[in-house]
């Protein structure tokens, strides 16, 4: 079961500058931050508020590391935005099936590893009316999903 917002992705071409935006516009601070080759990403994760699942929902803020990453391509063509959403569920597993069971693209047979060591997956945009969804389960020591 999708629980909560986990986080609403955030491409940008300089982290450190768009971290430094969300700071001083709004006092968002970073939560942590890391670098996911697989993902071909830089991120800075800004918790913004706990979630009554024992969660918490999060601004995911993403720079490339290489042009020809999933972020890298789609700045190239889009411009800095908001590049995609992701739900919260304690058993991304479950849900991913379910969902792949109702037509749904999902891009990974496995899931794969997300910010702070969850377990992520992603579906098609162009099986949800344009929006790149993710499913996330955080990892069991971090705030989320207990
Ligand atoms: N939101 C909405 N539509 C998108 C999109 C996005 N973020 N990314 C691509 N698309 C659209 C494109 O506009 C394009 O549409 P048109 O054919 O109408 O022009 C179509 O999808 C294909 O796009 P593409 O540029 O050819 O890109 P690919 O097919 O190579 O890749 C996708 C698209 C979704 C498969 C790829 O971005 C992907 O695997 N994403 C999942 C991984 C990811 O995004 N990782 C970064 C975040 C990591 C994290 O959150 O931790
Ligand atoms: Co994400």
């Amino acid at each position: 079961m999708l629980t909560r917002i986990d986080h609403i992705g955030i491409a940008c071409f300089d982290l450190d500058r768009t971290v430094e935006f969300y700071r001083a516009t709004y006092g968002f601070e970073v939560f942590h931050s890391e670098i996911n080759e697989e993902q071909g990403v830089r991120e800075a994760m800004l918790k913004i508020n706990e979630t009554s699942d024992g969660g918490a929902s999060y601004l995911q803020l993403l720079e490339p590391t290489r042009e020809d990453s999933a972020v890298g391509k789609w700045l190239a063509k889009n411009g800095e935005g908001v590049h995609h959403i992701a739900f919260g569920t304690a058993d991304v597993d479950t849900d991913a099936a379910d969902i792949r069971d109702k037509g749904v693209r999902v891009l990974y047979d496995e899931p794969r590893t997300g910010s702070m060591g969850s377990r992520i997956t992603f579906l098609h945009p162009k099986d949800c009316h344009g929006v790149l969804t993710e499913l996330v389960t955080a990892a069991p020591s971090a705030p989320a999903d207990h």
